[in-house]
């Protein structure tokens, strides 16, 4: 029987995924959706021909709603009240990132999962599901280039939106190289440093842009990100990793050549929808095939916590262009941390 699925903010991201339950992927059902915004959200019952009802918020899906599990798809600020009510309400969730916009948030759900006492929060860091990434851990835990000492990545969008600001180049954008990277390295971070280049032409008066981040972890390994929004030539994300023995490096999105006008080349991405596409199937499908096996696997709300904890150093030195430390409390046992003493 199919996974009973709601949707709460049927957005972008959440009409994307809802399209590929519907259409690509197996298992899952979409029998409930919630928007503020009514219109768009009964717009997309219609435009995906869903067999759904809507609700007027979180909570009346979450009473009212025929769900087993839910997809949190809404503004960042809202995710926080939406994982606690589905939690509260025994439901399975995949929320997308932030997990919540503060690592206090973070830290309500993660005591929350555990006063449950089963994981039910699955948060959307699809890259761990791209071929490339997945290649590239591999070969970091095979050891083929022997220990990792550095990794240099770039995050470069073709342009930002009038609503973006310098912070979210953190928080919105470089969450996804802070969650992956300490995924690969099976590491966690020590401290962080912030630096602005020349600024580009490109970018509105308020922001920063490109930044530099520089991050280091408790094995050492320096980290080189760069954010740059306003790159316009493409949706680019790169990441190398250099070890004692050899590079290893994200492979290019596959794309036929072109020799034309005494040129060579292949085409540049300009949409992320499209960069990651096959990494957000496969996380969702995840989702549901492990819902099925009683047994959430995907990024957990302790990873939620890490980003939202190296999020916040990093902000701090955007602010300080010091270097700050980035310090977690201890990982609790259901995320696979040592079990706390009963004596
Ligand atoms: P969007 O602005 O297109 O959609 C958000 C929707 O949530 C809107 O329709 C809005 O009306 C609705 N909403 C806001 N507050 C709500 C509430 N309390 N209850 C119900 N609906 C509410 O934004 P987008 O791009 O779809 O992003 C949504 C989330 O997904 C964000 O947290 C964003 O960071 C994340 N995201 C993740 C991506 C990834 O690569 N994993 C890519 C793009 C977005
Ligand atoms: C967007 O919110 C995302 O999450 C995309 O994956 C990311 O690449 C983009 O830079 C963000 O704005």
């Amino acid at each position: 029987m199919a996974l009973k699925i709601g949707v709460i903010g049927t957005g972008a991201i959440g009409r994307d995924h809802i399209r590929r339950i519907t259409s690509n992927l197996s298992g899952g059902q979409i029998t409930a959706v919630t928007d503020v915004n009514e219109t768009a959200a009964k717009a997309v019952i219609d435009e995906y021909g869903l067999q759904a009802t809507f609700y007027v918020n979180d909570q009346e899906l979450l009473e009212k709603g025929d769900v087993d599990a839910v997809l949190i798809t809404s503004w960042g600020p809202a995710h926080e009240q939406s994982v606690l009510a589905a939690i509260e309400a025994g439901k399975y969730v995949f929320c997308e990132k932030p997990l919540a916009t503060t690592a206090e948030g973070c830290r309500r759900i993660i005591d929350a999962e555990i006063k449950h006492g089963k994981r039910l929060v699955q948060v959307g860091f699809m890259r761990r599901y791209d071929s490339g990434y997945v290649q590239l851990k591999q070969a970091i835990d095979e050891q083929v280039i022997g220990e990792p000492l550095m990794i240099r990545c770039a995050h470069r969008n073709p342009e930002s939106a009038p609503t973006y600001t310098s912070d979210m180049a953190i928080t919105d954008t470089l969450i996804h190289e802070i969650d992956v990277l300490h995924w690969l390295l099976n590491d966690d971070y020590k401290s962080v440093q912030v630096s602005y280049p020349r600024k580009t032409r490109h970018a509105l008066s308020h922001m920063r842009d490109p930044q530099v981040v520089l991050l280091e972890t408790n094995g050492g390994v320096l980290i080189t990100a760069e954010i740059f929004v306003n790159c316009r030539y493409g949706y680019d994300i790169q990441c190398e990793v250099i070890g004692e023995d050899g590079i290893v490096k994200l492979p290019e999105p596959s794309s036929i050549s072109i020799r034309k006008e005494a040129m060579f080349g292949t085409r540049i991405l300009m949409d992320w929808k499209d960069r990651f596409i096959e990494a957000y199937d496969r996380e969702i499908q995840d989702f549901i095939d492990s819902i099925g096996r009683g047994e959430l696997q995907g990024p957990t709300a302790w990873d939620g916590y890490i980003a939202a904890v190296t999020a916040d150093a990093c902000v701090k030195a955007q602010e300080s262009g010091e270097r700050e430390e980035i310090v977690f409390t201890e990982k609790p046992a259901l995320y696979g941390g040592q079990p706390v003493s009963q004596a």
